[in-house]
């Protein structure tokens, strides 16, 4: 028997991006461990990673190529060889590309976040076909617009750093199932004296274990955040040298904040006076004895209306009391930024300006309005109808929002689907052609992060299983089939992944392939506090309160309260039907809709759980363990009800994203979520949705 250890790295969407050491014996692999001597991952893996193999050589793995025999969505396949498949996708893009390129849309995200299997040979492919852009927004591109404005680039507060600080705000996040090596830091700096403070609608794991915990109506942060200031402001809690170096605007933020009272805030937030003004307080005062404020920002406040200038506001905090000035103060929302990542050498948009769309460039589609604009007809303003989609990387029939309309797109007779997967998801129901992709396990990959700040690599560590196939490599035959012959489609992944970060940037200047498959991971070289002395990647160097850019692009130029458009404050008429405000964030044990259809994993999460305020459920006569409908008007899902007081009251909470096929009524939360986007970043709305809620009537 041979045995040996592979450094590996967990790709899926999650911030913690873990140093894995695989054990393989005689080509298989049997366990999978964090790495102990990797910082940031400190040899613990969460409980769904630490399963991987089960996942890997799980008896429903995609192990062949298979075309669709039955009806669209009824997920029958027949298996055929891989060139069938291939000649039959390339005869269908020919066709289609022949009459108007931009009627193909690749439709991916970060099923894996590897740079190679997830963005190089794709996009060179979708680039030099000239096929319309997606625009990759579903996640997190609303807080990133509003922090982007305010500090420069997604920069900010080491991971590492967060068990020296004092206090840290946990505004919007779960990272108890979310962001388990941060938590870490955070339950560390607890054990040292710090204080933990949750913003968060629901006592989450996460809210339920700090000191306090603030459940404020969703998508009222920003109104929270302009609290704060006013009382920073008009208690003189501020770091007066640090603003009027490093800021830029503060006379213009002074004058807006004080339109927003710790009253009127308490009443837009549904919460007491009391806790704006604590809030701030224990901030400023902390901040102000010379102590680290740290705050960790994340995504659950984003998916609203009003998410991009939730984010921004925020932004404006540390700056106000001088918080960036020590490494375990400031502010994390994510570190993507401080990676040199060379996307002109993975992706090769130069290949567009060689291509049929020398003139201008392609239309792009939103991935969050998928379903509508599947359903759209050919016109001046959209362009073409979309005939062909290419799924890679993502499940959007079980994430996307307004899933009946995504449906009913993807049902389209005359729409040719190929999905790349692992498993039979949802969409792979509806492929014409379905492709056995290769897990992490199989395949070469090099990783940036969003949560920490080690560049890392990942080695195959055993054979593909069947005839799965690296997503690079699919694309690869299929650029040969199309007859593109630059030489970049003819690349290896590991010459790929030697491309992955500019060395001329000195963050990067030690980044050496071959090194990095060795060692696995490799801190950039980046100072402690980023800006410490200033220095915030803005035109005017500086945290800018006030705003041109914002302005020029129509927004207001100042931090401010944009309302939900469903809430029933901001839409009384639509509360009058659908009263209660619904979240659908991440269940613990699956990621997004990853790890659904692992039964060890799906059956701690038990079923669709929907958790309602006592309050909320007698009115209904809702008793827990109720089977309950959750309806607005575009549409209903069934789940059981826990009647909690952990959903504060007007709110219901539905933790995701079940596949649909697992529940009862083949339906999930986004059955009732909108296509509207966000304030800024384009982004979707999940959390802003009013529903109502009865309890189902079972027919005897
Ligand atoms: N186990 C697990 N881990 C994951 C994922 C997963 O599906 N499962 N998904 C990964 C991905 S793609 C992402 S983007 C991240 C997400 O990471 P996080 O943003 O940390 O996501 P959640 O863990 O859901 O935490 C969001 C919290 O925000 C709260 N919330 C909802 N609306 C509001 C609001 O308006 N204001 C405030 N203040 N809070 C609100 C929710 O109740 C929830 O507790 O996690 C990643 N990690
Ligand atoms: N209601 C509701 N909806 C949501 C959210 C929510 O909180 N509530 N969260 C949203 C967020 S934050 C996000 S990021 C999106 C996530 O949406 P997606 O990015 O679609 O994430 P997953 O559902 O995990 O689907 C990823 C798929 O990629 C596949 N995959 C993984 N690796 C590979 C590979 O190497 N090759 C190929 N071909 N396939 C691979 C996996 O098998 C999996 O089926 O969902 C969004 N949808
Ligand atoms: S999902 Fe996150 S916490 Fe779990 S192993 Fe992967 S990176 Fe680590
Ligand atoms: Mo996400």
């Amino acid at each position: 028997m041979t045995t040996s250890t592979v450094r590996a790295v967990c790709p899926h969407d999650c911030p913690d991006t873990c140093a894995l050491l695989v054990t393989v014996q005689d080509g298989i692999a049997t366990e999978v461990r964090g790495d102990p001597d990797h910082p940031t991952t400190a040899g613990v893996l969460c409980t769904k990673v630490a399963r991987y193999t089960e996942r890997t050589y799980h008896k429903d793995r995609l192990l062949y190529p298979m075309k669709r025999v039955g009806k669209k969505g009824e997920g029958k396949f027949t298996r055929i060889g891989w060139d069938e498949a291939l000649d039959t996708i390339a005869a269908r893009l020919k066709a289609i590309a022949a009459h108007d390129p931009e009627a193909i849309l690749p439709y991916s995200y970060a099923g894996t976040m590897g740079l190679v299997q997830g963005e190089s040979m794709s996009s060179r492919f979708f680039h030099k076909l000239g096929a319309s852009f997606l625009d990759r927004t579903i996640c997190s591109a609303a807080g990133g617009a509003g922090y982007k404005y305010t500090i420069g680039a997604r920069i900010g507060t080491d991971v590492e750093q967060f068990q020296n600080a004092r206090l840290i705000v946990i505004w919007g996040g779960n990272p108890v199932a979310s962001n388990l090596h941060f938590w870490m830091r955070a339950q560390e700096a607890k054990r040292r004296g710090a204080k933990l403070i949750a913003i968060d609608p629901y006592r989450s794991l996460t809210a339920e274990k700090c000191h306090q915990h603030i459940a404020l109506l969703p998508g009222t942060d920003a109104a929270l955040a302009l609290g704060m200031m006013h009382v920073l402001i008009a208690e003189n809690l501020l770091d007066d040298d640090y603003i009027a170096r490093h800021t830029h605007g503060f006379d213009r933020l002074k004058e807006r904040a004080m339109e927003w009272p710790p009253q009127r805030v308490a009443e837009i937030c549904g919460i007491a006076v009391e806790e704006v003004e604590q809030l701030a307080r224990a901030y400023g005062e902390t901040a102000g004895r010379g102590e680290a404020v740290a705050i960790r920002v994340n995504y659950g406040l984003q998916r609203v209306r009003g998410g991009g200038m939730a984010v921004r506001n925020i932004a404006c905090l540390p700056a106000l009391v001088g918080a960036w000035r020590h490494a375990a103060g400031g502010m994390q929302l994510s570190a993507s930024d401080t990676f040199p990542k060379n996307s002109n050498a993975l992706q090769r948009p130069d290949l567009l300006r060689a291509g049929t769309h020398a003139a201008r460039m392609p239309r792009t589609v939103n991935m969050s309005t998928i379903g509508d604009d599947l359903l759209r007809a050919a016109s001046p303003e959209f362009g073409p109808r979309i005939d062909a989609l290419i799924v890679y990387n993502s499940n959007p029939v079980a994430v996307a929002p307004d899933s009946t309309k995504v449906a009913q797109g993807f049902g389209r007779e005359d729409l040719f689907t190929v999905v790349l997967e692992h498993f039979q998801t949802d969409t792979a129901d509806y492929a014409d052609i379905l492709l056995p992709a290769t897990t992490q396990l199989e395949h070469v990959d090099v990783h940036m992060t969003y949560g920490h700040l080690y560049m890392m690599a990942n080695n195959a560590a055993v054979a593909p299983l069947g005839e799965a196939r690296p997503n690079t490599e699919i694309f690869r035959l299929l650029a040969t089939r199309m007859g593109f012959d630059d030489p970049c489609f003819k690349e290896s992944d590991d010459a790929i992944a030697a491309q992955a970060f500019s060395r001329e940037d000195v963050r990067a200047i030690h980044f050496d392939w071959d090194a990095l498959k060795q060692k696995g991971w490799q801190k950039l070289n980046v100072p402690d506090a980023p800006f410490a002395n200033g220095g915030f990647p803005t035109p005017s160097g500086k945290c800018e309160f006030y705003c041109e850019r914002m302005q020029a692009d129509g927004l207001d130029p100042l931090p401010a309260y944009i309302a939900p458009y469903e809430s029933p404050a901001s839409n009384p008429e639509l509360a009058e039907r659908y009263p209660l405000a619904m979240i659908s964030p991440p269940a613990r044990n699956f990621l997004n809709s990853t790890f659904v259809n692992v039964e060890s994993l799906r059956s701690t999460e038990g079923e669709p759980h929907l958790d309602m305020h006592p309050a909320d459920a007698d009115k209904r006569r809702i008793k827990s363990g109720d089977q309950v409908r959750i309806y607005n008007a575009r549409g209903s899902f069934v789940a059981k009800a826990r009647v909690t007081d952990k959903a504060r009251p007007g709110l219901v909470v539905g933790l995701s994203i079940w596949w649909k096929k697992f529940a009862s009524d083949g339906k999930n939360a986004n059955e009732v979520t909108s296509q509207r986007l966000t304030d800024m970043g384009h982004a979707p709305t999940f959390y802003d949705v009013l529903v109502q809620v009865e309890k189902e009537e079972v027919n005897i």
